[in-house]
């Protein structure tokens, strides 16, 4: 049968006495207007066909719609609008049946849920995932998902914005069915729907359910949303669905979709999808094939080397890990296998796939065992000299093609690059604990790296799972650099007349996870200590010093695991230590500082501001490539809500700063 074209991206074909409509509008089918046009065109060419059965709508590719299109977000308005297009195939006088080849997500979903039948591919998924760009679902996907799962499910869904799998999506009756040719299963579903009345979605009555139950759904999707609105307004638009009838419920959604869509929060969450894609690509990499790498080496399998290990035996990879002594090598088997199990029992993975990964694991402690590997990450004790005789060591044995990555934080890379003889095949891989669990790797570009190198890195990471950033090479990279930006002037923040628990207060009360203090207290008081004796001989005389953090490390206060830091912790809890506020008011009077009140606006507004000015430098410096880059960095690694969109995207908004 012909092809019949109804826009540039739908077309259809006459199939077994059926039109077969197609999307093809990559890369992810979204809903641009000419998908939309083209949908409404083909449902007025079936109205001319009085024989046909009915329509089944698929997409071309691996994905079936991945939402509306967020590229027209910010446009004038093209008809006709999805809730139209909707509605047409909800009340259409046939059957309409989706065949789900891939991703249904957002407006794809919402297209599935007015359909009279929904077939699933392998490879289908179904999700909401609206609020993740800090809006809800804008043509029907509150109103008709209770209608068809009921209203704790669909709080769940939308509220978190999760995707659900083939087996999941059959479970809740988001799917009718499953099939290897999901085309063909659904042209037999729409020849048996057409034998009795058409269930359209929006009709259907919401089930009854328990308050109790509904209550306690709402409750767990709150305690995620952390400040952010629209997981709010998503689950008060998913229970009035079982209060109002369809039009109203509709009108409130869709008046509800389009204030999100203004809003700065949902502004700030597609910087961060837009950075999250841009972040991966890298100018003049484009055309650069990356090295394969199928066997990696992890050199120090402490909590560090021990997580990385994990990331990569769970993408696929065999691992090597690299240990002193056959008794550390055990004790290497051991720690990895228990996060293994973690993974197990917070049910990310089965037992099969734990049991798989360990049988890809080797542990060994003869560093020739690694000769052949495609990728060697050092995490063994960030010293230098140690680092340095490492790579000399292995630059030894490796074969030429063996890419060496060191995990370092604060050295400088291009130095351990130097102790080899081929300097072009070091790169930096800067993961953060624990390594199996969080997505930020900082790729550190070297002097020397190699454009292949720096390619095979990043495909590395995503292997992985991960979210590369890459940098170039500086103290600290881009994290630590602006961690200790902004820690500075919390301290200095402390001499001028502030206390750690006003600070990280406000902290906190922006959106950060747990304040800076409290994350000294936890990551240890130590390691800065000496960094910051190491620097003294060199640091500028003239610039202004706070010494609190001195004067607790030589009281021994060095965070959580010695008890005490700028915190005490009896049982366990966070608590003011009058102690250190006796020696923050001693480092005051010292200094003949007379302390003022300073509110947490002003608090909060410094310490954007040290992070600005450190990243405007980081990318005067060439070290960041991209605004959206040190905003994924910060959101990634250091907990800033990523609704608020990142330091340099707050600041765009020229908002929250304080000179
Ligand atoms: C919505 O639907 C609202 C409705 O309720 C109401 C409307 C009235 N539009 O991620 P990838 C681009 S809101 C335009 O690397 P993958 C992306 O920028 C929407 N473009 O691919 C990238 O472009 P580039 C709800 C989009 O295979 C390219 O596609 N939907 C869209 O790893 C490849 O992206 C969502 O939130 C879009 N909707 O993953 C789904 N999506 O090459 C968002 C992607 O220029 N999308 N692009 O950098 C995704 O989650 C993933 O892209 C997906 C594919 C899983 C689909």
């Amino acid at each position: 049968m012909p092809e019949i074209r109804f826009s540039q991206s739908v077309s259809a074909r006459r199939e077994q006495g059926a039109l077969v409509v197609t999307i093809d509008n990559p890369p992810v089918n979204a809903l641009s207007a000419h998908v939309r046009s083209g949908l409404m065109a083909a449902l007025d060419h079936a109205t001319d066909l009085p024989t046909i059965t009915g329509l089944v709508i698929t997409g071309a590719g691996s994905t079936f719609i991945g939402g509306a299109d967020i590229k027209e977000f910010g446009k004038p308005p093209m008809e006709p609008m999805l809730p139209e297009v909707i509605d047409r195939i909800e009340t259409f006088e046939k059957p309409v049946v989706c065949s789900v080849n891939g991703s249904a997500l957002g407006g794809g979903c919402e297209v599935a849920l007015a359909c009279h039948g929904r077939i699933a591919g392998e490879k289908a998924a179904f999700g909401l995932p609206e609020v993740k760009l800090g809006i809800v679902p804008g043509a029907g996907g509150t109103q008709r998902l209770p209608r068809l799962i009921g209203t704790i499910a669909a709080i769940d869904l939308i509220g978190t914005g999760r995707t659900v799998n083939v087996s999941e999506a059959v479970a809740l009756g988001l799917a009718d069915g499953t099939a290897a040719d999901p085309v063909a299963a659904a042209l037999t579903l729409l020849r048996e729907l057409g034998a009795k009345p058409l269930r359209r979605t929006g009709l259907m009555a919401v089930p009854t359910v328990d308050a109790a139950a509904v209550s306690a759904a709402e409750a767990k999707v709150l305690a995620r949303a952390r400040g952010q609105s629209a997981p709010v307004e998503a689950v008060r638009l998913v229970k009035a669905a079982g209060q109002v009838d369809l039009k109203q419920g509709l009108a409130e959604e869709r008046c509800t979709f389009l204030r999100l869509r203004d809003s700065v929060e949902s502004a700030a969450l597609l910087h961060v999808f837009f950075a999250e894609r841009a972040a991966g690509k890298i100018e003049g990499l484009e055309t650069v094939s990356p090295r394969r790498i199928e066997t990696v080496a992890v050199v120090g399998a402490g909590l560090m080397g021990a997580g990385i290990a994990v990331s990569a035996l769970i993408s696929g990879c065999r691992v090597i890990a690299l240990e002193q002594t056959k008794e550390a090598a055990a004790g290497a088997r051991d720690r990895i296998a228990e996060t293994l199990d973690k993974t197990v029992r917070s049910g990310r993975m089965g037992q099969d796939g734990r049991d798989d990964c360990l049988a890809r694991l080797q542990t060994t402690a003869e560093a020739a065992d690694l000769a052949t590997v495609d990728l060697v990450i050092e995490a063994v004790f960030d010293d230098l000299q140690v680092k340095m005789d490492l790579f000399r060591r292995l630059d030894g044995i490796l074969a030429p093609g063996t890419i060496l990555a060191t995990n370092t934080s604060y050295l400088d890379p291009d130095v351990i690059a130097a102790a080899t003889t081929d300097p072009t095949r070091v790169v930096g891989l800067h993961f953060f604990s624990p390594a199996n669990v969080m997505r930020l790797v900082e790729v550190v570009d070297c002097a020397k790296t190699a454009p292949d190198v720096l390619a095979s890195a990043l495909a590395f990471v995503k292997r992985l799972g991960k979210l590369p950033v890459v940098c170039g090479v500086t103290e600290g990279f881009i994290g630590n650099r602006i961690f200790s930006a902004y820690r500075r002037e919390a301290e200095l923040m402390l001499e001028d007349g502030a206390v750690p628990d006003e600070i990280d207060a406000a902290f906190e009360a922006y959106g950060f996870p747990m304040g800076i203090f409290a994350v000294n207290d936890m990551a240890g008081l130590e390691i800065a200590w000496a960094r910051r004796k190491r620097q003294a001989a060199t640091r500028d005389p003239a610039a202004r010093y706070v010494e609190i953090a001195d004067r607790l490390c030589e009281a021994g206060r060095l965070g959580r695991k010695s008890g005490r830091g700028w915190y005490a912790y009896p049982n366990g809890e966070r608590t003011v230590d009058p102690e250190v506020t006796a020696m923050i008011k001693a480092a005051r009077a010292a200094k003949n500082i007379t302390p003022r009140a300073i509110t947490a606006e002003e608090i909060m507004g410094r310490l954007l501001k040290a992070m600005v000015d450190e990243g405007t430098a980081l990318l005067a410096e060439g070290i960041a490539a991209r605004p959206g880059d040190i905003d994924l960095v910060m959101i990634n690694g250091y907990g800033f809500p990523a609704h608020k969109g990142g330091p340099m995207f707050t600041a765009q908004q020229g908002k929250d700063l304080k000179s």
